[in-house]
């Protein structure tokens, strides 16, 4: 296999036990082999024979190089918009209230039962593209805007769709617990039913990487949380949980006790949900945009995280009623500016913990072995990520080896 020598660059590997901070290596050297890593150093610790052996070498001109970014956390597959709502939302009504009136998540179930197969996927591929424009490598869909078997298969195809004809690794997870949808109104515990069959099916047909629920007063109970836990974790899937968005029902808890992948949101996180996720060693996913557009004020408990040393990831939420948007640098932005992550750690939110919310251990870091996904920016220093406000100084993204 062909050796590719990259040289000329210096390399924010985001490695856990590498330099501090970022990991950073100056005059960097990274030797690709295949889709993987070979090596990962300073250039002048570079052996000689694994530099002869490089039959391909190419010069960054000075780049600064990252992981590929993660985004671990989207409902990029949906039909329609909200902007009628963001409109009620800025005329006094709150987000609860269009909800309890039927509008909010099940107006783009609506919207989204209505659409075709390829309506969809040329709605969300057009979101797609904007991830990847700013480099992003790997990228999580969640279904939950078709709440019924039929649509809930259709929305996951459009999504691995996406992953096959994009230079792009798209995970899927199962969100049936998402809303009630309104044939079932006032039979929650009979669409629970519903839920499981469904996964048991949509599983069976290779859609499902993992599972979710929404925990909430306006969703889903944590006794109704726990029966579809139950049945993901039969069939040996992976667990993520929406998690005090809103208000605190105890679900980080809750998917901490069933080893949850990660828990989503947290605004009214309790010292005692952080306690139980550091035991699980589950991930803090973050979501400034969805806090920003709701213009909540309640803040994630950064402190009580950090103190507790749960990892902490951040993502778009992209979804039409919550956080309408395709920007992950913006999110580091965010991060910083609303949440006051430092640049460092809005990094690894979408770098390395975000691997880790989604469970995959090959990438999120550069270093030998893992993926070789990686992205070469026009920038000085890694902090100028996060701080370059709507600046998009992507310059080429290398996805399993190969230039995209
Ligand atoms: N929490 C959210 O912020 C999104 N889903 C969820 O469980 C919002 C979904 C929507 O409003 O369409
Ligand atoms: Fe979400």
């Amino acid at each position: 296999m062909t050796l590719k020598l990259w040289t000329g660059c210096r390399v924010a590997t985001m490695a856990a036990d590498g330099p501090r901070p970022y990991g950073l290596i100056e005059d960097a050297a990274l030797v690709v082999e295949g889709e993987r890593l070979r090596w990962v150093g300073p250039r002048a610790d570079l052996p000689r024979e694994l530099e002869a052996a490089c039959a391909q070498r190419i010069d960054a001109h000075g780049a600064l190089i990252t992981p590929g970014l993660i985004d671990c956390h989207t409902h990029l597959v949906y039909g329609g918009d909200r902007a009628n709502e963001f409109e009620a939302r800025l005329g006094g009504a709150s987000y609860e209230e269009i909800a309890r009136q039927g509008g909010g998540i099940a107006s783009t179930v609506r919207a989204t039962r209505a659409a075709s197969a390829a309506e969809l996927q040329a709605q969300s591929r057009v979101r797609l593209r904007q991830f990847l424009s700013e480099g992003v490598t790997t990228l999580e869909i969640k279904s939950g805007y078709g709440l019924a078997l039929e649509h809930e298969r259709k929305l996951l195809q459009v999504a691995r769709s996406l992953g096959r004809e994009q230079a792009l690794d798209v995970r899927t997870t199962f969100l049936g617990a998402h809303a009630l949808p309104p044939e079932f109104a006032g039979r929650a515990d009979d669409y629970v039913d519903e839920v499981l069959t469904m996964l048991a099916q949509l599983h069976a047909e290779g859609l499902v990487d993992a599972v979710d629920a929404f925990c909430e007063r306006i969703a889903f109970s944590p006794a109704q949380v726990a029966r579809v836990f139950a049945a993901a974790q039969a069939l040996g899937l992976p667990l993520k949980l929406h998690a005090e968005q809103l208000s605190d029902c105890g679900g980080a808890a809750l998917a901490a006790r069933f080893g949850a992948l990660s828990c989503d949101h947290l605004e009214w996180l309790s010292e005692e949900g952080a306690a139980a996720m550091a035991d699980a060693g589950s991930v803090a996913v973050l979501l400034p945009g969805a806090f920003y557009f709701l213009r909540e004020t309640r803040l994630p408990p950064v402190a009580l995280l950090r103190r507790h040393g749960v990892p902490m990831a951040i993502a778009s939420d992209c979804n039409p009623g919550s956080s309408p948007c395709t920007s992950l640098l913006l999110m580091l932005n965010m991060a910083c500016t609303l949440f006051r992550l430092t640049p460092e750690e809005a990094l690894a939110g979408v770098t390395r913990h975000a691997a880790q919310a989604l469970g995959l251990q090959d990438r999120g870091v550069l270093a030998a072995g893992m993926r070789a996904d990686f992205v070469l920016w026009d920038l000085q220093g890694p902090a100028q990520l996060a701080y370059a406000l709507g600046a998009n100084p992507w310059r080429q993204t290398i996805f399993k080896g190969e230039s995209r």
